[in-house]
């Protein structure tokens, strides 16, 4: 029944589905060659909730086992993951940082969400070392990275660059909701040079996940400011998209 209800999930995504599920299969065989095939070809977690306002409880290894992703204060520098146990429970804390392979010096900003609603939750993360002076860096990494992920390194079989790298120094990256649709958009706390700060957007389009940078998006929702004064920036993106657990 598990396996015909997911079928039917997955029956309306195209033919980038067919390939996470074929990646699934062959991350699924290496690791685990008894069982963890079947359970990786796309067992249907239960849609993802909140346990608190920072924590998430929802799939993001494709395993169909919920997991536990915390991000103190909503600013995505602090995130972490604890991988669902066969029992139900959760495993140790793993930062999220460590995780992406994040460098002396470097600032990783994440954020998860089902953003292209295909019932998997995905990444989007931002890995810069600030350059310390008015011009901003650019980023090492900066990726949408579609769920299911790697357990080892967050890893997604359909990666994809995201602007938010070459638009500024990321501090900090919210989920958000602008323009009331169901999908998940992103604000960007960014130093973008010569002492502005600014709430930068990224607004999601269906079934491809946050999209580019946008000027009058950015006129319409985006603020500016500075290191004293700060632009605004979300704490009810999660609360917008997902109900409390129980
Ligand atoms: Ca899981
Ligand atoms: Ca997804």
């Amino acid at each position: 029944m598990l396996r015909k209800r997911s079928r039917l999930i997955a029956a309306p995504i195209a033919a980038a589905a067919l390939t996470l599920t074929a990646a699934g299969y062959q991350a699924g065989a290496a690791e685990s060659p008894a069982s963890g095939g079947a359970e990786r070809s796309g067992k249907a977690a239960a849609a993802p909730c909140l346990a608190g306002a920072t924590t998430l409880i929802g799939d993001l290894d494709g395993d169909g086992r919920p997991d536990k992703i915390s991000n103190p204060g909503h600013t995505g520098t602090k995130m972490t993951v604890q991988w669902g146990t066969a029992s139900g429970s959760f495993g140790t804390k793993h930062a999220v940082s460590k995780l992406v392979g994040a460098r002396s010096g470097e600032v990783t900003t994440a954020a998860v969400a089902d953003f292209q609603k295909d019932g998997k939750l995905d990444l989007v993360v931002n890995i810069v070392k600030p350059s310390g002076v008015d011009d901003p860096a650019t980023a090492r990494v900066s990726q949408y990275r579609p769920g299911p992920l790697k357990r080892a390194n967050l890893a997604s079989a359909a990666a994809r660059k995201l602007d938010i790298g070459t638009q500024g120094e990321a501090k900090q990256i919210r989920v958000a909701n602008y323009g009331g649709d169901a999908y998940p958009d992103l604000a960007v706390l960014n130093n973008a040079g010569d002492g502005v700060w600014e709430r930068s957007i990224r607004v999601t389009k269906p079934r491809t996940g946050p999209g580019k940078y946008d000027y009058d998006l950015q006129q319409q929702y985006g603020e500016t400011g500075t290191p004293a004064e700060p632009p605004t920036m979300p704490t009810t993106g999660w609360k917008h998209f997902y109900k409390p657990c129980s």
